[in-house]
């Protein structure tokens, strides 16, 4: 085994201790699934909408807007949800708003639910940007500070009180960065009235990606009986041919209860169970999981049924929750990151959650599509650059065998993502942040709460801005030689790129992933010899930053993700030509010459690093 034995004994030796330390983590942050003891209602869709213009963005609070309907307080617009408000519409102030925008529905709740007095009725937000409120019924059930993680809160007693009425949900959200926020920004005001209208500011961002604003995911209510599954944690590991998953589950709602664990593979057929609410269970025969071109079956994935009973004196309560589970090792040694203790060598892009007319709200069509061309790319990776993604979309790098570096960016909300993104085989690895300016506290802090994963932060070409360095793991490096340095000078790449490795590695003999590297192309500028923002210079970069690779890669550089996967709005400036154009695919997800660049490279480092199933062997058939 390449492994050297020492990590192995030092990994099984620390599993219960690590198990400890990502149980530790208060409440649980379950994906909602349906279950014969759950229920899962979808509010998606037309909801009532009002952006607060008032000068001073408050009258929505100042005259108790959640009161009564949204309808009778002043004029609504129709609002999809989820989606980002600002591209929905014609109207410029609210693409650019900054404040309160109110959103609300009234909602059928099943009798069932309210009649049952054992039902819990939780309402969840998957994602708002950036601070919200949620009223129901005019009362206010719960507020959330920063986008990208959900919220809920349960509001079972709430509607019971009067069954007659409808359930109306109400959610005001303000998209106001100040430098408090994650991501940081701030307001100025501009009180020169020879140069700006009356009460003009503007809000500065520190980030080059669109503010996008509004409900951006999934908006729920479901159910869970009293005594409920509250949280499952899970670790795994295999020796020889035996899979272990070390689990633990959290009951909330009783004092005691009988739990059973039941893991079945993908027929179904029970392959380990228990009757603990912690331990091991053991699968004989044990297919791991493994990333997409790594193996001939990739993305092996095992259901864990846990089962809940419990008794109080009133009734006895059943529950049942279903998570799918991946058993994978990962390990990192000065050269290598181990998927399974074999070689895994990072090719893929670096994602927005971007796409016209939703902004950042979530949308299928679009996650699938992403994946048909993550795969047609011969992608086995990306990172979830700047910000934590949806759930559905790590799902579908679980079901699909993408393997995932998950960027948070503070530290409560890294609590709040280690939670949420736990249990997910295709996390390998948590970054802390991106060209962070303190991140030490970041990298201990992530590291005491999960660590069985490897940590990153995400550093630029400058080796001497290294504070984080020796903490992390795996050192992740960004750098765009010959465009924001020598801009129109490619004949800088390969030495600056070898120096840069060469620095890095010579001083924290850490392995290297080229976290970020590429160059704007406006899609159909053409130019030879290539000129900056011609899809032929994009083309030239990645073919002197491969070169480089192609020689560090036998040494220690374990990966390589391009900047960026699809071209994504920002905010309007001199710098960017409507939106960052990075992309190696348009927004409207066509590819670049570039495109077919990376997808010849991945499938060939495919070839050659990994065992390709048998359905890709002619990747044109996608
Ligand atoms: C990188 C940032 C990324 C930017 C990119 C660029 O991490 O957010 O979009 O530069 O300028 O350093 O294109």
């Amino acid at each position: 085994m390449p492994v050297p034995a020492r990590l192995g004994v030092f990994r099984v030796l620390c599993l219960f201790a690590v198990f400890e330390a990502v149980c530790l983590l208060d409440t649980g942050m379950l994906f909602p699934r349906e279950s014969s003891s759950r229920e899962v209602k979808e509010l998606n869709g037309r909801w009532d909408f009002r952006a607060d213009k008032s000068p001073n963005r408050n009258q929505g609070f100042e005259k108790a807007w959640y009161k009564s309907r949204l309808a009778e307080t002043g004029p609504v617009i129709d609002m999809p949800v989820p989606a980002s408000y600002n591209d929905i519409t014609q109207d410029p102030t609210l693409r650019d708003f900054i404040g309160w925008v109110w959103y609300e529905r009234e909602v059928v709740v099943p009798a069932r639910w309210i009649a049952d007095e054992g039902t819990r009725v939780v309402l969840r937000v998957g994602s708002a940007h950036y601070y919200s409120v949620v009223w129901v019924n005019g009362v206010k059930v719960t507020e959330h500070n920063g986008g990208h993680l959900p919220f809920e809160a349960e509001i079972g007693s709430l509607i019971r009180k009067d069954p007659t009425q409808p359930c109306r949900i109400t959610i005001a959200v303000n998209n106001t960065l100040t430098l408090d926020t994650l991501p940081p920004g701030n307001i100025q005001h501009m009180d020169d009235h020879t140069k700006y209208p009356d009460g003009f500011f503007v809000q500065n961002i520190y980030f080059d990606f669109f503010n996008y604003a509004g409900i951006h995911r999934s908006v729920l209510l479901y159910t869970t009986p009293k005594a409920y599954v509250d949280d499952i944690t899970v670790v795994t590991d295999f020796l020889d041919n035996t899979g272990l998953v070390y689990y633990k589950v959290s009951v909330q709602g009783a004092a005691t209860a009988t739990l059973k664990a039941t893991l079945m593979d993908k027929n179904g057929r029970c392959v380990a169970s228990s009757s603990e609410p912690s331990g091991v269970l053991k699968v004989v025969d044990v297919n791991l999981w493994w990333p997409y071109l790594m193996h001939e079956n990739p993305a092996y994935l095992y259901s864990m049924e846990v089962r809940l009973m419990a008794t109080d004196s009133r009734s006895t309560y059943e529950d049942v929750y279903t998570l799918p589970v991946g058993i994978r090792t990962v390990n990192v040694t000065s050269t290598q990151f181990l998927i399974n203790n074999k070689p895994f060598y990072f090719h893929g892009v670096n994602k927005h959650e971007d796409s016209d007319i939703r902004g950042k709200g979530f949308d299928w069509p679009l996650i699938v599509k992403d994946f048909n061309l993550l795969k047609w790319l011969g992608a086995n990776s990306f990172r979830t650059s700047h910000y934590p993604y949806a759930e559905e979309i790590l799902q579908m790098c679980d079901r699909h065998g993408i393997v995932v570096i998950d960027e948070l960016s503070l530290v409560t909300s890294g609590v709040l993502l280690v939670r949420r993104d736990k249990n997910h085989a295709s996390v390998v690895m948590w970054s802390v942040a991106n060209e962070p300016a303190a991140e030490m506290t970041l990298i201990k802090h992530t590291k005491a709460l999960d660590p069985s994963r490897p940590v990153t932060f995400i550093t630029d070409s400058n080796y001497a801005r290294d504070r984080g360095a020796p903490y992390v793991d795996v050192i992740c490096v960004n750098s765009y030689f010959s465009w924001y340095h020598d801009p129109g000078h490619l004949e800088v790449i390969p030495i600056q790129l070898k120096t840069q490795f060469e620095n890095w590695y010579g001083k924290y003999q850490k392995p290297i992933i080229q976290s970020e590297y590429g160059a704007d192309a406006v899609a159909g500028f053409h130019s030879d010899p290539p000129v900056m923002f011609s899809e032929e210079y994009q083309k030239a970069v990645l073919q002197s930053y491969h070169n480089v690779l192609d020689q560090k890669r036998k040494q220690y550089v374990i990966g390589e993700l391009i900047w960026n996967f699809a071209d994504f709005m920002t905010v309007q400036g001199i710098t960017r030509v409507v939106g960052n154009k990075k992309g190696i695919f348009t927004r409207e997800r066509q590819p670049k010459a570039a495109a077919f660049i990376l997808k010849e490279r991945y499938w060939r480092l495919a070839n050659e690093t990994g065992r390709l199933p048998v359905w890709t062997k002619y990747p044109c058939s996608f």
